[in-house]
Protein backbone atom coordinates (compact mmCIF):
# COMPACT_ATOMS: atom_id res chain seq x y z
CA UNK A 1 0.00 0.00 0.00
CA UNK A 2 1.18 3.00 -0.66
CA UNK A 3 0.55 6.92 0.44
CA UNK A 4 1.03 9.31 -1.86
CA UNK A 5 1.36 13.26 -0.65
CA UNK A 6 3.54 15.22 2.14
CA UNK A 7 3.16 15.38 5.75
CA UNK A 8 2.39 19.19 5.42
CA UNK A 9 -0.95 18.23 3.79
CA UNK A 10 -3.17 18.20 6.84
CA UNK A 11 -5.07 15.45 4.26
CA UNK A 12 -2.12 13.42 4.08
CA UNK A 13 -1.65 13.46 7.71
CA UNK A 14 -5.00 12.30 8.90
CA UNK A 15 -4.70 9.15 6.65
CA UNK A 16 -0.55 8.65 7.75
CA UNK A 17 -1.84 8.77 11.68
CA UNK A 18 -4.78 6.58 11.05
CA UNK A 19 -2.41 4.12 9.06
CA UNK A 20 -0.21 4.58 12.28
CA UNK A 21 -2.65 4.08 15.26
CA UNK A 22 -4.11 0.76 12.69
CA UNK A 23 -0.84 -0.63 12.42
CA UNK A 24 -1.25 -1.00 8.94
CA UNK A 25 2.26 -1.44 6.73
CA UNK A 26 2.41 1.54 4.01
CA UNK A 27 5.02 3.01 1.72
CA UNK A 28 5.22 7.05 2.00
CA UNK A 29 5.84 8.13 -1.13
CA UNK A 30 5.99 12.31 -0.32
CA UNK A 31 5.14 13.90 -3.79
CA UNK A 32 4.69 17.52 -4.45
CA UNK A 33 1.26 18.31 -6.08
CA UNK A 34 2.92 20.26 -8.20
CA UNK A 35 6.28 19.86 -8.69
CA UNK A 36 5.13 16.04 -8.61
CA UNK A 37 1.97 15.56 -10.51
CA UNK A 38 3.20 13.75 -13.56
CA UNK A 39 4.02 11.06 -10.98
CA UNK A 40 0.92 10.24 -10.15
CA UNK A 41 -1.80 11.82 -12.39
CA UNK A 42 -2.68 7.97 -13.90
CA UNK A 43 -3.51 7.55 -10.26
CA UNK A 44 -5.33 10.55 -9.59
CA UNK A 45 -6.31 13.12 -12.35
CA UNK A 46 -6.61 15.59 -9.94
CA UNK A 47 -3.15 15.74 -8.95
CA UNK A 48 -4.20 16.01 -5.04
CA UNK A 49 -3.25 14.61 -2.29
CA UNK A 50 -3.58 11.98 -0.49
CA UNK A 51 -3.98 9.18 -3.29
CA UNK A 52 -4.23 6.02 -1.59
CA UNK A 53 -2.54 3.20 -3.86
CA UNK A 54 -4.23 -0.39 -2.68
CA UNK A 55 -1.88 -3.34 -3.02
CA UNK A 56 -3.59 -4.40 -6.02
CA UNK A 57 -2.90 -1.20 -7.96
CA UNK A 58 -6.27 0.39 -7.58
CA UNK A 59 -6.40 4.31 -6.33
CA UNK A 60 -8.25 5.79 -3.13
CA UNK A 61 -8.79 9.57 -3.87
CA UNK A 62 -10.12 11.88 -0.80
CA UNK A 63 -9.09 11.47 2.71
CA UNK A 64 -12.62 10.59 3.66
CA UNK A 65 -12.97 7.95 1.25
CA UNK A 66 -9.77 6.68 2.02
CA UNK A 67 -10.42 6.30 5.95
CA UNK A 68 -13.80 4.85 5.48
CA UNK A 69 -12.04 2.25 3.53
CA UNK A 70 -9.04 1.99 6.02
CA UNK A 71 -12.31 1.44 9.11
CA UNK A 72 -13.61 -0.78 6.85
CA UNK A 73 -10.44 -3.25 6.84
CA UNK A 74 -9.26 -2.69 10.40
CA UNK A 75 -12.90 -3.13 11.44
CA UNK A 76 -15.73 -0.78 12.13
CA UNK A 77 -16.59 -1.82 15.50
CA UNK A 78 -12.78 -0.63 16.88
CA UNK A 79 -12.21 1.93 14.48
CA UNK A 80 -10.95 5.25 15.20
CA UNK A 81 -14.38 6.88 14.94
CA UNK A 82 -17.81 5.29 16.55
CA UNK A 83 -19.87 3.27 14.32
CA UNK A 84 -23.48 4.55 15.09
CA UNK A 85 -25.67 6.80 17.13
CA UNK A 86 -24.95 10.28 18.77
CA UNK A 87 -21.13 9.57 19.47
CA UNK A 88 -20.69 9.08 15.77
CA UNK A 89 -22.59 12.29 14.95
CA UNK A 90 -20.57 13.79 17.12
CA UNK A 91 -17.18 13.05 15.69
CA UNK A 92 -18.23 13.67 12.08
CA UNK A 93 -19.03 17.20 13.74
CA UNK A 94 -15.36 17.39 14.76
CA UNK A 95 -14.10 16.26 11.69
CA UNK A 96 -16.04 18.63 9.19
CA UNK A 97 -14.88 21.40 11.49
CA UNK A 98 -11.34 20.31 11.17
CA UNK A 99 -11.61 19.39 7.68
CA UNK A 100 -13.58 22.56 6.17
CA UNK A 101 -10.82 24.82 8.46
CA UNK A 102 -8.13 22.89 6.69
CA UNK A 103 -9.74 23.29 3.47
CA UNK A 104 -10.24 27.29 3.70
CA UNK A 105 -6.37 27.67 5.14
CA UNK A 106 -5.01 25.50 2.10
CA UNK A 107 -7.19 27.43 -0.50
CA UNK A 108 -6.13 30.85 1.11
CA UNK A 109 -2.96 29.80 1.43
CA UNK A 110 -3.07 29.14 -2.83
CA UNK A 111 -4.63 32.28 -3.50
CA UNK A 112 -2.08 34.32 -1.52
CA UNK A 113 0.69 32.10 -3.28
CA UNK A 114 -0.97 32.27 -6.38
CA UNK A 115 -3.68 34.91 -6.52
CA UNK A 116 -3.29 38.64 -8.13
CA UNK A 117 -3.83 41.00 -4.50
CA UNK A 118 -6.31 39.74 -2.53
CA UNK A 119 -9.40 42.25 -1.39
CA UNK A 120 -9.50 43.07 1.67
CA UNK A 121 -12.72 42.07 2.45
CA UNK A 122 -12.03 38.28 1.05
CA UNK A 123 -8.88 38.23 3.27
CA UNK A 124 -10.45 39.16 6.53
CA UNK A 125 -13.82 36.05 5.43
CA UNK A 126 -11.36 33.68 5.14
CA UNK A 127 -9.02 34.36 8.31
CA UNK A 128 -12.53 35.34 10.12
CA UNK A 129 -13.79 31.10 8.90
CA UNK A 130 -10.64 29.74 9.80
CA UNK A 131 -10.22 31.18 13.28
CA UNK A 132 -13.91 30.43 14.02
CA UNK A 133 -13.44 26.77 12.67
CA UNK A 134 -10.48 26.63 14.88
CA UNK A 135 -12.09 27.86 18.10
CA UNK A 136 -15.30 25.90 17.45
CA UNK A 137 -12.96 22.63 17.77
CA UNK A 138 -11.49 23.49 20.54
CA UNK A 139 -14.63 24.22 22.37
CA UNK A 140 -15.77 21.05 21.10
CA UNK A 141 -12.88 18.95 21.93
CA UNK A 142 -12.87 20.27 25.54
CA UNK A 143 -16.69 19.43 26.10
CA UNK A 144 -15.83 15.88 25.12
CA UNK A 145 -17.00 13.31 27.67
CA UNK A 146 -16.82 9.79 25.76
CA UNK A 147 -13.46 7.50 25.14
CA UNK A 148 -14.25 8.85 21.44
N1 LIG B 1 -11.00 16.95 0.28
C1 LIG B 1 -9.66 16.53 -0.02
C2 LIG B 1 -8.71 17.72 0.07
C3 LIG B 1 -7.31 17.35 -0.37
C4 LIG B 1 -6.47 18.59 -0.64
O1 LIG B 1 -6.94 19.74 -0.59
N2 LIG B 1 -5.20 18.35 -0.92
C5 LIG B 1 -4.31 19.44 -1.29
C6 LIG B 1 -3.03 19.39 -0.47
S1 LIG B 1 -3.32 19.89 1.21
C7 LIG B 1 -3.94 19.27 -2.76
O2 LIG B 1 -3.74 18.17 -3.24
N3 LIG B 1 -3.87 20.41 -3.46
C8 LIG B 1 -3.49 20.45 -4.84
C9 LIG B 1 -4.59 20.98 -5.69
O3 LIG B 1 -5.76 21.02 -5.25
O4 LIG B 1 -4.31 21.36 -6.83
C10 LIG B 1 -9.24 15.42 0.95
O5 LIG B 1 -9.83 15.33 2.04
O6 LIG B 1 -8.36 14.60 0.59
Amino acid sequence: MQLIGQFDSPFVRRVGIALTLYGMKFQHLPFSTFGDSDRFVDKNPLRRVPTLVLAGGEALIDSGAILDHLDEVHGRESALIAPSGPARRAALHRIALATGTAEKAVSFFYAKLFGAPLDPMFVARSEGQIVAGLTALDVECAQRTSAW
